[in-house]
């Protein structure tokens, strides 16, 4: 059968992308190499690519494509748009339609006091925005010094200078170092970091590092801690209980600013429209982007309270924003994909529906021979890969090579799952119906087995 494209051959396609485009996180020379696998449309949960496979999309993208792909009232949203407004900015006093009406639908739907935005055009960068305003809004209060933040180590805030460093990935920090007054607690990972202890008590001290660095900084010096409600390109760790109420009991007492970071957690990934609701923590400042236009348009934002709101806009200019702060054409999209989850229900589908039917499925992998612990809160979901269940231990072979080999499989099945380290990530779309969870599940479990039979061949079932 002739294979009818509306784009070049896959293999020319590929000689172009090597010789001219660098991608993100890849060693570039390798990729030229192999080809980089080039993606061509999407429909609901499905991809296609340029050889025509159909993929089944376990990640919403980069956990972002909440709706799903392909959903033309955005195409129309943004074409309306840009005809009517292409562009204005909100400096100098001006502000648009566009901006004025998400602004006020992500008051309408976050949490508590969080009723103000200063919008980004990506986590990272409203990442930046949170620690300029933060510092400002201590120093309105007369308090200047408080200007170090605490984030955690194996945390992802981003890839700028300022989300880079707020993260704590080891492999970010030694490309390009950190900025300054930013340090790291331990993460709540209690497979991998938890010993003899049970996840409660390890979740308890795991957050009480938080006090010790606060003490040994002084509080006088401290301004906010930041942490993912579930930590996502850490791999899916989903804190243990009694992590979050003693982080928000700390930050209370001695008066330090909590900032959850819901790139991924909010517009329903965890079955609530934010993670805070599922995890009942009372941030100050929570970080968006991704899920806020399922991706269809680069927009993210630091949401406020009204306290840090009221005390930023009683004191001049805050001298910070960007070109494209609440640009017209990703606000529009931004807010006809809330209209949708609004008007389909989607996060009570994530909720009732997606959540209950793929975690009776998800949470049955634990009887497979390579996985020790299964995770999922909404649409978030991770397994750990082991040689050994009981002693939860590592592989003897290098960290990451066999969430490698089995990522290898999953996209021979044509399925998108990805691995962190030795642990497996899923993040489906939102609207994933129990039929293609059916699939989902029969690609996954071929793709481990599979895996688990290339690791028993090739002598890798050995703990290190
Ligand atoms: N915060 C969190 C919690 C994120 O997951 C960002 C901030 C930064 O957002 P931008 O829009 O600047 O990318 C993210 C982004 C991965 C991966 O490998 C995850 C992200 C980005 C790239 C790769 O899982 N998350």
């Amino acid at each position: 059968m002739t294979k009818i494209t509306n784009h070049l051959p896959t293999a020319e396609l590929q000689r172009l992308d090597a010789a001219h485009h660098m991608h993100p996180f890849t060693a570039n020379g390798e990729l030229a190499a192999k080809g980089a696998r080039v993606i061509t449309s999407g429909k609901g949960v499905w991809l296609t690519d340029s050889e025509g496979h159909r993929i089944l999309d376990g990640m919403a993208g980069l956990w972002c494509v909440n709706i799903g792909y392909g959903r033309k009232e955005l195409a129309e949203a943004a074409a309306r748009q840009i005809e009517e407004l292409p562009y204005y900015n909100t400096f100098f006093q001006t502000t648009h339609v566009p901006a004025i009406a998400l602004a006020a639908k992500i008051a309408e739907v976050a949490p508590g006091a969080l009723n103000h935005v200063f919008f980004a055009s990506s986590g990272s960068e409203a990442n930046d925005t949170n620690i300029r305003m933060v510092r400002r809004y201590w120093e309105i209060k007369g308090k200047p010094t408080k200007i170090t933040f605490i984030g955690r180590k194996n945390g992802y805030h981003g890839s700028t200078m300022g989300g880079g460093t707020l993260g704590g990935m080891s492999g970010i920090h030694a490309h390009g170092g950190k900025i300054g007054g930013i340090e790291h607690i331990n993460q709540p990972d209690w497979w991998s970091e938890g010993g003899d202890m049970t996840p409660e008590a390890f979740g308890l001290a795991r957050a009480q590092e938080l006090e010790a660095k606060i003490l040994e900084l002084g509080a006088e010096n401290v301004g906010a801690f930041i942490g993912e409600a579930i930590q996502g390109a850490g791999g899916v760790i989903v804190p243990p209980a009694t992590y979050w109420p003693e982080i928000q009991r700390i930050c209370k007492k001695y008066d330090i600013l909590l900032i959850v970071d819901e790139v991924i957690t909010g517009f329903g990934r965890t079955g609530n429209w934010f993670g805070s609701q599922t995890f009942d923590i009372k941030p100050d400042i929570i970080t968006i982007a991704k899920g806020l236009s399922s991706g269809y348009q680069p927009i993210g934002g630091s949401v406020v309270s009204d306290e840090v709101a009221e005390v930023m806009g009683g004191s001049g200019d805050f001298n910070h924003g960007y070109t494209y702060s609440g640009h017209p054409v990703a606000c529009a999209v931004a807010l006809e994909n809330i209209r949708i989850m609004q008007e389909e229900k989607v996060v009570e589908h994530v909720r009732d529906v997606a959540h209950p039917y793929l975690a009776e499925r998800w949470s049955k992998l634990i009887e497979h021979p390579l996985v020790g612990e299964t995770k999922l809160v909404g649409l978030m979901g991770s397994i750990a890969l082991t040689p050994d269940k009981e002693k939860r231990a590592p592989f003897q072979a290098k960290k990451g090579t066999v969430g490698y080999r089995c990522r290898e499989r999953c996209f021979a099945n044509d399925l998108i799952m990805r691995h962190v380290d030795d642990r497996m990530v899923i993040s489906p779309p939102l609207v994933i119906t129990p039929e293609e969870i059916d699939e989902f599940m029969r690609r996954a479990i071929r793709s481990l087995d599979e895996c688990y039979t290339g690791l028993k061949a090739d002598g890798l079932l050995v703990a290190g």
